[in-house]
């Protein structure tokens, strides 16, 4: 577990958790207020009509950024959609997360504090209502059992890709939607069910503090919108492509949607003791691009009014990728009509909620409250706090920001630069050769910043592969095929004779089992470890035969679902008499990238121990997979039964 440190204490009840134990320790306690988040999935810096798009239209978000503050500054976690999610709920950086990868499952750890997991602790109602993206169901990072009350909506990020799934995921439990048949194909439109389960959670818990989490999956994704949304018919006769109508449509029903949760805090009463946030989740896309528009049709990081463009784009980590529009609303706390430049990023967002809540936080965390910022300085009591730095790492990425000075190393191929954004915010004048010393600070604060990831486990991949499954309506063009390849066994010897005598790892968390080799299932398969770390060649596995055996061959099948992480190229082969006897190689090969069994034969040799060595995998990775080994040979003996 954690260790904790108190960051404000509003209150020792608050903080211990037996608010509301009496009535009068109640009436002395100040009020804990509510918290709702709305993150919209790609919503671009740009792409709010304050701000100037010309085609978008956004008056319930303008409005509530004239009614509250406004972020000129305000930064994601990251590019994409699971390490940004990771970094706003844990409050860490992507140098300190466990989901740093978009493969869009990749779980947070068991025991990983999350904002909902700490206001629980204050006795707040936790809700999350959209895309998940930090564990698939069957892991050690589902929402349950990360503080969410209830989580409704996608737990994985490939299932969230459709609005019309069959059904999505409730608390890891399906929930049916009406004659839905994936992709765009279906009746029910799940992000209507999804904004209607959040609102009902307002209502329902309007008499305690609550937390309403909304990563809803709008403007991302297949961009559907029912033909009958109010928002359709303001783009439906746009000169645009269909897609770029459709997304427009999104943003415009986005928007609707926050005014109607805005409508329904002040028709609870609520307004005045609930912080709002809106804000994107990662930088925008430069969707639709064309000749005449080569940042996008609608622009989401071109400034409409002066041409000044952020360079890239979601996916990576210049300016582009990370810029995203942010308001916080909170009538009678936050003084309306603020712009605010304060540099900040989605770790913040955990210390600002558990200050306000009076939760301890944990001690691990990279992110720094804004409530000076937010409620003004007196009304703080102190000063707003500034980052050293700020740091991001995606993939072969990385970037860290000292104020305007921004060093980015774009990619495995190229070099550290440098820009400074005040005078520089399109990252077009390369100051890295002209700032060697300033690069160094930079560069040597992101290496201090790194750790190495360490994810979470699954305990049952299949009902992951499942809601994979679901954006197709059930049907799979990513997991395991309906009819697989099967090893021939004749001349092997009996698999009952064999078992496993030792291994140098296995993927014990997500049942990739050294065993899996010689169960005669093609379904199943050993993979080496990957969690905690990485590990790398060589891989062994020792079979014991069972007794002495004539051996001639092996043969080997690849893993048989679509993936090929591990399947074996390079390998060698020793027998021995003895678990400790292997002496040089008997054989060596390398076999190729296919599903189909294979087989390497060699001169016979007596023993009762074979030793597969992995030397290389098929796409130059780390790691080592195989569903089925076969011994080709006879026993010189009675199987020892
Ligand atoms: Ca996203
Ligand atoms: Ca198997």
């Amino acid at each position: 577990m954690c260790r904790f440190v108190i960051a404000m204490v509003l209150s020792v009840l608050a903080v211990s958790g037996n608010w509301g134990a009496t009535a009068t320790a109640q009436a002395a306690a100040p009020k804990r207020p509510n918290v709702v988040y709305i993150m919209a999935d790609e919503l671009g810096y740009f792409e709010l009509s304050c701000l100037g798009n010309p085609h978008l239209k956004t008056p319930r978000l303008d409005q509530m950024a004239a009614e509250g503050m406004r972020f000129t500054s305000a930064l994601a976690g990251s590019s994409v959609c699971a390490p940004t999610r990771c970094c706003f709920l844990t409050g860490k950086h992507s140098g300190h997360t466990s989901v740093r990868s978009n493969g869009g499952g990749t779980p947070l750890r068991a025991e990983e504090e999350t904002i909902a997991s700490l206001l629980k602790t204050a006795g707040y109602a936790t809700g999350g209502f959209g895309k998940w993206g930090c564990g698939g169901r069957g892991s050690t990072g589902v929402p349950e059992k990360h503080g969410f009350d209830v989580f409704l909506g996608y737990y994985d990020q490939v299932h969230a890709h459709s609005y019309y799934p069959p059904y999505i995921v409730r608390n890891s439990e399906e929930v049916p939607l009406a004659n839905n048949r994936g992709g765009s194909d279906g009746e029910t439109y799940s992000h209507y069910v999804i904004v209607d389960a959040a609102k009902q959670f307002i209502r329902d818990h309007k008499d305690e503090p609550f937390f309403c989490y909304m990563p809803i999956t709008p403007p991302h994704g297949i961009f559907d919108i029912p033909d009958d949304d109010p928002a359709w018919a303001i783009y439906r006769d746009e000169p645009w492509p269909e897609q770029a109508r459709r997304y427009a449509a999104m943003v415009s029903m986005v928007d609707r949607q926050v005014g109607e949760v805005l409508d329904l805090l002040r028709d609870l009463g609520l307004e005045e003791n609930t912080l709002v946030f809106f804000s994107g989740d990662n930088g925008g896309a430069d969707y639709f691009s064309n000749k005449e528009h080569p940042r996008g049709i609608h622009g989401a990081n071109v400034n409409p009014k002066t041409g000044v463009e952020y360079r890239g784009k979601k996916g990576n980590l210049y300016e582009g990728g990370l810029r995203i529009p942010m308001i916080a609303r909170w009538p009678g706390r936050i003084a309306p009509g603020q712009v605010s430049d304060l540099l900040w990023y989605f770790p913040d967002v955990l210390p600002t909620v558990t200050e306000l809540a009076g939760v301890a936080m944990p001690d691990d965390i990279d992110g720094l409250s804004i409530v000076p910022e937010l409620l003004g300085e007196s009304a703080a009591g102190r000063p707003q706090p500034t980052h050293d730095y700020l740091y991001w790492e995606l993939g072969g990425q990385t970037a860290i920001r000292m104020g305007d000075i921004k060093a980015i190393h774009p990619g495995n191929k190229r070099g550290w630069e440098l820009y400074d954004l005040a005078a520089d915010p399109s990252e077009q004048h390369d100051l890295a050769a002209d700032r060697p010393e300033l690069l160094a600070k930079l560069t040597a604060a992101a290496e201090a910043a790194h750790t190495p990831v360490e994810e979470g486990v699954f305990f049952d991949t299949e009902i992951h592969e499942r809601d994979r499954r679901a954006k197709f309506g059930g049907k799979d063009p990513n997991g395991m095929p309906a009819k697989v390849e099967v090893m021939p066994e004749e001349g092997l010897l009996p698999r009952k004779r064999l078992s496993i005598h030792s291994f140098s790892s296995e993927a014990s968390g997500n049942s990739r089992l050294a065993v899996h080799t010689i169960d005669g299932n093609p379904r199943t398969h050993w993979h080496t470890a990957f969690s905690p770390e990485v590990l790398k060649h060589p891989h062994e596995l020792v079979i014991d035969l069972g007794g002495e055996a004539t051996v001639r061959g092996l043969r080997y099948l690849a893993r048989q679902d679509n993936g090929w992480n591990g399947a074996l190229a390079a390998v060698e082969v020793a027998v021995a008499s003895s678990p400790n006897g292997f002496g040089e190689p008997v054989a060596k090969t390398t076999f190729t990238k296919q599903k189909q069994s294979q087989e390497l034969l060699f001169e016979p040799v007596q023993g009762r121990y074979l030793r597969l060595r992995v030397l290389s995998e098929v796409n130059g990775g780390p790691w080592a997979s195989v569903s089925e080994l076969g011994i080709v040979g006879e026993a010189l003996d009675v199987p020892a039964r």
